[in-house]
């Protein structure tokens, strides 16, 4: 090696900002992370989530990316071949933001991030393959979401409707349903209140693959992420059914339960339902119209609050139920919403909480239709609550009488003979609404022409470019529309003149498929090289924050399934396994935040104890799906360990070679073995310990064997004085300790495995694997002895450590007996031999 006679002539002890660059440049100009196609090995496809280049890498970087650099680097040496990219999501407010505030063009500040970034990114010594580095604001990237775009469009996947949307005033754009907070109805980067707005937007019928978006085939995901999916995409399943108008209109309504059709006694529009202004009667209008005015003004969220009070208007009109020709008055309530089902409701007050309260505020007749077994006959007029519970069916005509179980199927049945309903099944998951109006994301792709509509822009003319010169005012529409010339153009269809669509793309819609722009970032036939795309996907490993759930990893698997039915990508779902990592906080358990000053600085760290250290802290102190509060204390355990495992490798050195002390014969041969059946119960749990996402026990392992290792050599030392590293047995444990730090550290044990004469890389030598038979405990017979006096035998494990000898020496009957439940003063323990409890 290179720098093993200066290193051996020098003999100084760890310092890691010596040897963390040199061997960073190493690795890259040898392109040691390279990940090439090659069909010989088995392949594996490591992700982690890309960063958005908001200016410096946070400890939650550090924390999310260096135990998945890890694992990814375990993969690697147990034999796949590992791809490892990593990337920017660089679209995206905060740099429209930071733009508006410091006048810097958001080009600019987002690539000067970048490139900050990328440098603290390489402090970290990941295995990352830079060469497949992919930005989502580069012209190169965006082309291909365009392209995307258009092809959803082809396929009936993209639509332009005329909808009331929720906009930030303060950001001045529109947000989508999941990034506005609480009930507040916060907008998520601002605190905002964000307010509702009409506007033709762009949506993605996400609600098409509702039901498969619902199977979570053959992943391995966390449970909580599929309940928060499944949650999110609100599956309900019931009964479509057609009641009329006095009229002869049809209203129509969505209920979960068909079984209580002969109970409605009532019906709810939502104030928005387009049916209201003409069901209105003169009488009513006047109140009518105030109350729409005032429900229009709240949010869903508010509406839709338990426990508040039931407010309504009565329209003045009639509807007659279908099962019975029962005239019914139709009232409109905010607790209905347009969005949910069909916007209109029966309402049956003796089973449904809310149409109860509604009921008993307005003096409206509660029928009960169901009774539950094993409850007194419910009797409307003096019912409390509603009774939710299913039951036998009574009081509903043809119907009465059927059981409880069959309530349900036979009402739809029955309502199927008579054309009047039918089984159904609503999802509370809306389209994905993209539009953005905002200048710093990806354009949609689309012109306006007056004669032919909304014409997408021809493959061959994408991208369709960002301009530079951009002017901004804070007006609530895309800055795009007041640029002199970038709008104007001709009709793709037509040739006549037209205009582009000035709105830009969610941000989410980049990210929905950076892991196929990964595969092949140069590649120019497409958004992905075909025989890359082959090789590698699906994703074998995802990891990241789990606050993602309901958007990102929804938002990629409906964009994977999108694509396989468009014939652009192949398989039911784009990553195989997910795991989340758990958060950072501050030392006082708050998140940590800028504006809090409670952060702390990865690259202070980094100068004082080195990247190594910092990973191993990072995978010791937490567990990593967990995480917890920082202590920046702690860090110094990892780097005192770091320190005694450099040490131990002088020691080797200065031992000699391999075979210096022969293979430890005599006294020194028990302790070679020792340290030889550590070294395989650590592999057994190191391994475990990997596959698991575990990675405090991963580091707590390692650092016993180091302690084991140590150990048997000052007991050879204070024996015959003899160097037990010297032994084969012992030197190959330490070099097995060292393949196996090489995930977690991945320059300490780089350069150690150096200092020992080894081949490079240690992170190309395959993973250890343990001999069971090594690992197996020999059992040795410890002598138990009560104030000097032989008391008994005790067969325990030959590595049983001092507590646990204690403890099964003092669980001996007779021991018991010979210490007549007096706490031991002092117990002696001569490790190998013998337990003397002194009382
Ligand atoms: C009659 C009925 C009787 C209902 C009963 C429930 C119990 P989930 O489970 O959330 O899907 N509903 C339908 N559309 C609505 C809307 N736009 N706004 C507010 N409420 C609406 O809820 C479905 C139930 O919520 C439906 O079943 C309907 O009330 C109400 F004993 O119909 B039900
Ligand atoms: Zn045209």
């Amino acid at each position: 090696m290179e720098t093993q006679a200066t290193i051996s002539e020098r003999r100084e002890g760890y310092d890691p900002a010596a040897i963390e660059p040199k061997w960073q440049q190493r690795w890259e100009r040898d392109g040691l992370h390279r990940a090439r196609i090659d069909p010989e090995r088995r392949k594996h496809y490591f992700l982690t989530m890309l960063p958005y280049p908001s200016g410096d890498l946070h400890i939650g970087h550090w924390y999310a990316m260096t135990p998945s650099d890890a694992r990814a680097r375990y993969l690697r040496m147990q034999g796949y071949n590992v791809m490892y990219p990593m990337g920017f999501d660089a679209f995206g407010l905060p740099a429209e933001n930071a733009a508006i505030k410091r006048n810097i063009h958001p080009k600019e500040w987002t690539y000067a991030n970048i490139d900050r970034m990328r440098r603290q990114l390489r402090t970290m010594g990941a295995m990352w393959d830079w060469q497949r580095e992919a930005t989502s604001s580069d012209p190169e990237y965006y082309r291909w979401t365009q392209w995307f775009f258009v092809k959803l469009l082809a396929h009936d996947l993209a639509y332009r409707k005329h909808a009331a949307v929720d906009f930030c005033p303060n950001c001045n754009t529109t947000v989508a349903r999941e990034q506005v907070v609480g009930e507040a109805r916060l907008c998520e980067r601002c605190d905002t209140p964000v307010i509702k707005r009409d506007l033709n937007q762009w949506f993605l019928r996400i609600t098409r693959y509702a039901e498969e978006l619902l199977r979570f085939e053959g992943i391995d995901w966390p449970e909580r992420i599929f309940a928060l999916q499944t949650n999110w995409i609100g599956r309900s399943e019931g009964a479509h059914v057609t009641f009329r108008t006095e009229q002869g209109d049809a209203l129509e309504v969505f209920t979960t339960r068909p079984d209580t059709l002969w109970g409605a006694t009532f019906m709810v529009l939502a104030p928005e339902h387009p049916l209201v202004a003409g069901l209105t009667t003169d009488g009513q209008r006047a109140e009518v119209e105030a109350y729409v005015a005032a429900a229009t003004r709240q949010t869903d969220i508010d509406r839709e609050a338990a426990g508040r009070d039931k407010t309504g208007v009565f329209t003045g009109a009639y509807a007659v139920n279908p099962v019975n020709d029962e005239k019914i008055p139709i009232w409109i309530a905010d607790y209905v919403l347009m969005t949910y089902g069909t916007g209109a409701i029966m309402a049956v007050p003796a089973h449904d909480e809310r149409d109860f309260a509604f009921a008993r505020a307005y003096g409206l007749t509660v029928r009960p239709v169901i009774q539950p077994s094993g409850m007194a006959p419910l009797d409307g007029d003096t019912m409390t609550e509603a009774v939710i519970a299913k039951g036998a069916m009574i009081d509903s005509g043809p119907l009465t009488g059927t059981p409880a179980d069959e309530a349900v199927s036979r009402t739809v049945a029955w309502l199927g003979e008579r054309g009047i309903g039918r089984a159904e099944v609503v999802y509370r998951m809306r389209d994905w609404l993209i539009s953005r109006q905002r200048y710093w994301g990806c354009p949609i792709p689309v012109v306006h022409c007056a004669r032919c509509g909304a014409v997408p822009v021809p493959e061959e003319q994408l991208p369709v470019e960002l301009p530079d010169d951009i002017e901004w005012r804070p007006t609530g529409e895309s800055p795009l529309k007041f640029h002199p010339t970038w709008r104007h153009t001709a009709c793709p269809k037509c040739g006549a003149a037209a205009e582009r669509e000035t709105d830009t793309m969610d941000t989410f819609m980049c990210s929905s498929w950076y892991h196929l722009r990964y595969l092949s970032p140069d590649y120019d036939g497409g958004p992905f090289d075909p025989d890359e795309y082959r090789y590698w996907m699906p994703v074998d490993t995802y990891t990241g924050g789990a606050e993602h759930a309901t958007m990102h990893l929804l938002y990629t698997r409906f964009f994977h399934k999108a694509n396989r039915d468009m014939g652009v990508e192949t398989g039911p779902e784009p990553m195989l396994q997910l795991r989340n990592q758990g958060q950072i906080l501050a030392s006082d358990g708050a998140r940590m935040s800028k504006s809090r000053g409670n952060t702390t600085d990865p690259d202070e760290l980094v100068a004082n104890h080195g990247a190594d250290a910092v990973r191993a802290f990072l995978m010791f102190g937490y567990r990593w799906s967990e995480g917890g509060p920082w202590n920046a204390g702690n860090i110094h355990g990892v780097v005192r360990w770091l320190g005694r495992v450099w040490d131990l490798v002088q020691r080797v050195r200065e031992a000699g070679g391999p075979d210096a002390n022969g293979d430890g014969a005599g006294g020194d041969a028990k302790l070679v073995r020792d340290v030889v059946r550590s070294t395989h119960q650590a592999i057994q749990r190191v391994t475990h310990d990997f596959e698991e996402f575990e990675f405090n026990t991963v580091v707590s392992e390692l650092m016993k064997l180091t302690n084991a290792i140590l150990a048997s050599e000052s007991a050879a030392a204070a024996g015959a004085g003899r160097a037990l590293v010297g032994h084969r047995g012992v030197r190959e444990s330490v070099l097995t300790l060292l393949t196996m730090m090489a995930p977690v550290t991945p320059h300490l044990a780089e350069e150690l495995w150096a200092q020992l004469g080894q081949p490079y890389s240690i992170h190309q030598q395959p993973w250890p694997e343990a001999d069971t038979a090594l690992a197996a405990d020999d059992l040795i017979t410890l002598v138990v002895q009560v104030n000097g006096k032989v008391r008994g035998k005790v067969e325990v494990a030959a590595g049983i450590d001092e507590p646990e000898a204690r403890s099964r020496a003092l669980a001996l009957p007779n021991v018991e007996r010979a210490a007549g439940g007096r706490e031991p003063r002092r117990v002696i323990y001569v490790p190998g031999r013998l337990v003397n409890i002194v009382v």
